[in-house]
């Protein structure tokens, strides 16, 4: 066995890109790398992140940041902007994606500037299936995709990765999608995306399913038409015993990194306890390095290593350009639909006006950002004399908790609510403060080691109230375990942001902080 394996330990931070951000695809273009992740039934959608050595990222932009772009008012949580992948041909960038329950269905979008405007997207109706992945031979441009099996239903099970040469001018398909391989026979081949190296083409596709048993799985072929020819050793890279610090890993993209080794960019969760049972932040970006052995890329298993510098973000939230900042996001409309609902008119103040859905509106009145860290403090002054509001954490429309601020019946009187919105469960604890503005806060901890290690839960979720001096007073002190992969929809993340529940509440000073090592 011939094992080219650069020497010097891997330093990658890890997670790559922290929080909600699976499905990674990346690319190099001149000094730049750029990558993409989904991003579900949240607007913007489909964030681009910068660097200029793999490690750091910048988010400078959104593909999606208009509803018709992706159309995402009747889709589901988790159902929406599902496995997009970035290229670069002649000097425009493209990005092809599934918007899964959406009449757009697969769309191109394009752009000569990564951070953006990007086009208003090409639907291919043709396309039958999910995580398209676009690569050129010459002039011709091939969608490579996991399939879907036609059946009565509207949506049938995975059907093997298939491929179709397409008019990227018209949408059209310029032949009947052929089956190009059918993965190592674990379940549901998915996440496909093409390399050319050394006059092979590499299939680097997904598969066993996107929890536990996640794989990578390799195939090549001298033509991009195939015939794919699997890896010996494949799966490439799993992670399913409880030993891995990173478990779930796969749908990874392939790139070359400064020095010179490649690079995968995918996939994978991190639980909280030692019981691997927890992972609240969703599926997030990671990177390991890829060793090719026999002429076959070989990932590396994946290590965590969170990065050692604390987070510190502080948004003044004045007025309409108060959710400038590409990482804010909505429900299934952009954040600016969500401010232009009321008049912003109260100066240095963003305004909110809700309906007394909560979050369980689909279309709330709430902005937030992902959680990005395990150990996370957000804070946010309200001032709540003409309606209730405050901060919630968002997983899906069912799995979501509230800290609500609301003027009481004595104008010297505020109360405080922390409400738990799980299936099947309601709850809600209050207690009085002083009237006029409340600090909220909302902070989150790994939980502490207890015995057996398969009681530790989840994270810590405390819901308090800050008064002028730094004071804090507890309302709720919760298990997350409720808001994870896990337990409510898999496929999204944390989003922590500002909420209004009845009437108009006005925000400032919104708070992030993630811990260093988080
Ligand atoms: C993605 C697919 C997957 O399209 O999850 O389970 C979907 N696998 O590859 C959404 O992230």
């Amino acid at each position: 066995m011939t094992r080219n394996v650069s020497p010097g330990a891997d330093a990658w931070p890890n997670p790559l890109i922290p929080g909600m951000n699976p499905d990674p695809s990346c690319i190099q273009v001149d000094d730049h790398y750029y990558a993409i992740t989904s991003t579900f039934e949240y607007l913007p959608a489909i964030p681009v992140y910068r660097s200029d050595d793999l490690r750091t990222w910048h988010h400078i932009g959104n593909v999606a940041t208009r509803q018709e772009q992706v159309g995402l008012l009747r889709c589901p949580a988790g159902g929406g902007v599902w496995a997009p992948t970035i290229r670069y041909f002649r000097g425009t960038f493209h990005v092809i994606v599934t918007v899964a329950n959406s009449p757009r269905g697969c769309v191109l979008f394009t752009a000569q500037d990564p951070a953006g405007p990007w086009s208003d997207g090409l639907s291919f109706p043709g396309i039958y299936g999910i995580d398209p992945d676009l690569a050129w031979d010459g002039d011709d441009a091939y969608v490579t995709f996991s399939g879907l099996h036609r059946t009565e239903s509207s949506i049938g099970p995975l059907d093997g990765i298939m491929q179709a040469r397409v008019d990227l001018t018209s949408g059209e398909l310029l032949e009947e999608p052929r089956r190009l391989w059918s993965g190592t026979g674990l379940s549901a081949s998915e996440g496909p995306h093409l390399h050319l190296r050394d006059g092979f083409w590499y299939l680097f596709i997904a598969e066993g399913g996107t929890e536990r048993g996640h794989a990578v799985s390799v195939a090549r072929s001298r033509s991009i038409q195939g015939p794919f020819e699997g890896a010996p050793h494949n799966p490439v890279l799993t992670a399913s015993g409880l030993d891995r610090p990173v478990i779930s890993t796969g749908h990874g993209d392939l790139v070359t990194a400064p020095d010179g080794r490649d690079a995968l960019l995918l996939l994978g969760t991190r639980p909280v306890d030692r019981a691997r049972a927890f992972s609240v932040l969703g599926r997030e970006t990671f990177v390991t390095t890829v060793d090719w052995i026999d002429g076959w890329p070989t990932p590396r298993p994946v290590e965590l290593a969170p990065r050692q510098e604390p987070c510190v973000e502080h948004f003044e939230l004045a007025g309409t350009a108060a959710l400038d900042d590409p990482g804010w996001l909505a429900v299934r409309r952009p954040p600016a639909a969500v401010l232009a609902a009321v008049p912003q008119t109260r100066d240095g103040w963003l305004t909110l006006q809700g309906e007394g859905e909560l979050l369980r509106s689909r279309t709330p009145a709430y902005v937030g950002r992902r959680q990005r860290h395990l150990a996370c403090s957000v804070e946010v002054e309200v001032d709540c004399n003409g309606g209730s509001g405050g901060l919630a954490l968002r997983f899906d429309e069912e799995s979501s908790l509230t800290l609500l601020a609301e003027r009481g019946t004595d104008p010297a009187v505020n109360t405080i609510s922390a409400k738990i919105d799980l299936p099947g469960l309601c709850h809600s604890t209050s207690i009085d403060v002083p009237g006029g503005l409340v600090i909220l806060r909302l902070g989150t901890k790994p939980p502490a080691p207890r015995y057996p290690p398969w009681a530790e839960g989840g994270d810590i979720i405390t819901l308090s109230v800050v008064d002028a001096n730094g004071g804090e007073t507890e309302v709720a002190n919760l298990d997350g375990r409720y808001w994870a992969v896990e337990t409510a929809t898999p496929f999204t993340g944390r989003v922590i942001g500002m909420i209004a529940d009845d009437g108009r509440v006005h925000f400032r000073h919104f708070r992030y902080h993630g811990a260093a090592g988080t």
